[in-house]
């Protein structure tokens, strides 16, 4: 059998859809680039001397891993030069990261969160790199580009995408029609496509969400995981399974490959009332990626892709997955209302 690679893969988009433009086909290509140094830099662990804490803490106060700070680098160093983007912003920096004036500027912007599932680096459990494609305004071209270009609903994104480092190291992209996933195969160092249209059944058994804040969840999210739990004789007449890996993108990737619903919701402690995940750099993404794959991504009530950002590092509830699960959340939502 022939193999197809990202390039040709992306090439082929740019020719016969037209989904990408030159630019976002170089910018996919480097950001797929960096995410094969972050992999390598993951697979080394203490051997490379990556594991661990810095005494840093990042803009959400979170203590800071080693490997958190050196993707994020990873990440600005391989994206400054190419020309296809006016700025950068990343879940480990405060503002946003222009593009140095030695460089020429693109049209697009790049979020990223560099290391997802920081709790697990140091577990040797499945983490990953998640990242957004936005066009800058045109508005902002001949000025230079401001946090407020950044605040665009995800229904806006070009393309989004994540790599997981797991087992196998995997990236898993859309640009809009469909999503597709790529293998990288260590020795030839290049991504191979191994999942030509990723769809997310309809219907599924298994959900995942932290069951220790179930004391501070809202009441609709309390009736839907006490009815899965209620099995077969309960409301929802099924029995149910749990994963939780706490790395949101091999959670995702694992709905994204056999169906489930993954739930990060807002709770009613102060510190939970916005919900854990970051809009910019993890749900509007995921949430992309999700959709472009059948299934469906709500903040509770809300299309998490139709929320308009007030903030970049702003949270939200997250609720995904497979789409009459999700469905049934919502309408749990709008009953509490
Ligand atoms: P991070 O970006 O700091 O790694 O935090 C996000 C992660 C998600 O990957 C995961 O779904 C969630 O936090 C797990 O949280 P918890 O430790 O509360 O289960
Ligand atoms: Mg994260």
């Amino acid at each position: 059998m022939k193999r197809k690679t990202l390039t040709q893969y992306l090439v082929e988009q740019q020719r016969k859809e037209q989904a990408v433009s030159a630019e976002v086909r170089l910018l996919i290509e480097i950001v797929a680039r960096a995410c094969k140094a972050i992999g390598h830099a993951v697979s080394k662990g203490a051997l490379g001397g990556v594991l661990g804490s810095l005494e840093s803490e990042n803009v959400q106060g979170e203590v800071q891993k080693k490997l958190d700070v050196l993707s994020n680098e990873i990440l600005l160093e391989a994206n400054e030069w190419g020309g296809h983007l006016a700025a950068m912003a990343s879940e480990e920096m405060e503002t946003i990261h222009l593009i140095p004036n030695r460089y020429p500027k693109g049209e697009h912007l790049l979020l990223f969160d560099p290391l997802d599932g920081s709790s697990n680096i140091d577990v040797n459990v499945s983490i990953g790199t998640i990242f957004s494609v936005l066009h800058a305004p045109h508005h902002a071209s001949g000025r230079e580009v401001d946090e407020d270009d950044f605040l665009q609903a995800g229904a806006t994104q070009v393309a989004a995408g994540y790599a997981v480092y797991g087992p196998q190291t995997m990236l898993v992209l859309t640009v809009g029609s469909g999503v597709v996933g790529f293998t990288l195969d260590r020795e030839m160092g290049s991504w191979v496509l191994t999942e030509e249209d990723i769809r997310i059944p309809e219907e599924t058994t298994e959900f995942a969400i932290n069951m220790s804040n179930m004391r501070h969840w809202e009441p609709p999210v309390k009736r839907y995981i006490g009815d899965c739990l209620a099995g077969k004789t309960g409301p929802l007449g099924k029995d149910y399974n749990m994963r939780w890996i706490a790395s949101m993108v091999a959670d995702v990737h694992r709905i994204l490959t056999r169906g489930g619903i993954f739930m990060y919701p807002r709770d009613e402690r102060p510190s939970g009332k916005a919900g854990k995940l970051r809009l910019m750099y993890e749900a509007n993404p995921m949430s992309m990626i999700v959709e472009q794959a059948g299934g469906a991504a709500i903040d509770g009530t809300h299309r998490i892709l139709d929320v308009q950002p007030n903030a970049l590092h702003q949270r939200i509830g997250v609720i995904l997955g497979s789409k009459q699960e999700v469905e049934r959340v919502r309408q749990y939502h709008l009953d509490a209302a």
